[in-house]
């Protein structure tokens, strides 16, 4: 592998810069449209000025840079990730990507290609703050609604307005979307958050497909009472009803394999330790890389939660807030990704995703590919999250070398 690290070691200098824009000093907390989300905004826009693109934000918060081709208004190859993060969560998810692929652009050195690209830096891929999820990406890829922008986070700030304060406007939210003839494909480069490449001694994975996911926000009512005085038997209890689901989900899921079920936020409203449970919130998430697989586990979650619900005289109320499909990617893309492996003398390795990415949203758009990269114990969405600069550089390489061979094969 090459002695000269300078491309990663670039890479890896804006990541420790850009996390200092987070809103917890454990791990990264960088949530969309927050203070940290425009810092970070504003210096990848200087970043990608300073690479020879001209930068802005667009009405839903992304930042882009457009690095025009042979003559003014080619079609572009679209290169990018998120800047978003979960809270505490890693430095490098999404964040990576964006600056992968500013380094892209910025080492062509005015050389023009025949065909443009566009850097994004999506603003609202982890769907943390607002109970919504993927806004930059959809929107780039034509599928959002106005209703998207309606959702209230935890303080009731509604999505439209805080977007409004950050300087977008949710009603052009379509001016952001491409045109498919416009577009020449989507490459995002990202850490794999998973251990596979890191078991297996490689430093960079070939991604063949994304799972398919479906998010929901559920809400428990129940009677709330004094924890003294309620017999057991005449109990409501919102919150016990919310853990037998909890526990339910994690049954359904364990059962099947290449199934994956979780619920990661639960609170109960005006929750004390003498207080029957009236009100209970909860998430939750399940993903396949087989769609049929994922529909009929949440068929079976939701005629489960009904007999719950039946059982304990609580009443469920289940919104979905998101669900992506399962997305392959390019046939087209994964043999020049591996050729680009290849030429570095890495054996290619082909990887499926578990996780969700922008690229299954823009899929929607165009054919995609991606490059994971190993990561420390497969740890991610923590603070331990970690990679190395010599993987991050040979990351680099490869995304510059596919990039230059798609140029080469005048794929246009
Ligand atoms: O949830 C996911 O898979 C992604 O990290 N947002
Ligand atoms: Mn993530
Ligand atoms: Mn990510």
């Amino acid at each position: 592998m090459n002695a000269d690290l300078r491309l990663g070691e670039e890479v890896m200098d804006r990541v420790d810069e850009l996390a200092r824009f987070s809103a917890s000093f454990e791990g990264l907390t960088r949530l969309y449209l927050s203070p940290q989300h425009r810092a970070a905004v504003d210096l990848v826009a200087e970043w990608m000025t300073e690479a020879g693109m001209p930068a802005s934000v667009d009405a839903v918060g992304n930042v882009v840079g457009r690095y025009e081709g042979q003559e003014p208004g080619l079609p572009a190859l679209l290169l990018g990730s998120h800047l978003d993060s979960v809270r505490n969560g890693g430095k490098y998810d999404g964040t990576l990507g964006v600056l992968a692929a500013i380094a892209c652009v910025k080492r062509l050195e005015g050389r023009r290609l025949p065909f443009a690209i566009e850097v994004f830096g999506f603003g609202d891929e982890e769907g943390v703050r607002f109970p919504c999820a993927l806004t930059g990406s959809s929107a780039v890829a034509g599928t959002l609604e106005r209703s998207h922008f309606d959702v209230s986070d935890a303080d009731g700030v509604v999505l439209s307005d805080a977007l409004i304060e950050f300087g977008g406007d949710p009603d052009k939210f379509e001016s952001v979307a491409r045109n498919r003839a416009d577009v020449l494909g989507y490459i995002e480069v990202h850490i794999e958050q998973g251990p596979v490449l890191e078991n297996e001694g490689i430093p960079v994975g070939v991604v063949t497909s994304i799972a398919g996911a479906s998010r929901f926000a559920v809400s428990v009512t129940g009677s709330s009472g004094h924890a003294g005085t309620v017999p057991m038997s005449m109990r409501e209890d919102a919150l016990a009803a919310a853990a037998e689901v909890v526990l339910d989900v994690e049954r359904r899921c364990r059962g099947q394999d290449h199934l994956v079920g979780t619920v990661g936020q639960m609170n109960v409203e005006k929750g004390a330790p003498n207080v029957i449970p009236g009100t209970a919130h909860f998430s939750i998430d399940i993903r396949s890389p087989d769609d049929e697989v994922r529909k009929t586990a949440i068929d079976d979650i939701g005629r489960s939660i009904e007999a719950i619900g039946s059982r304990r005289r609580v009443r469920f109320d289940i919104r979905r807030t998101y669900e992506y499909p399962s997305c392959l990617c390019s046939a087209g893309f994964i043999e020049h990704l591996e050729a680009a492996v290849a030429h570095f003398g890495i054996k290619p390795r082909q990887i499926s995703s578990g996780a969700g990415h922008d690229a299954m949203v823009l899929g929607e758009l165009t054919r995609v590919g991606m490059l994971f990269v190993r990561c420390k114990g497969g740890i991610s969405h923590a603070p331990e999250e970690s990679i190395s600069v010599q993987d991050v550089d040979t990351a680099c390489r490869v995304l510059n070398s596919f990039v230059d061979a798609l140029a080469t094969a005048g794929e246009t």
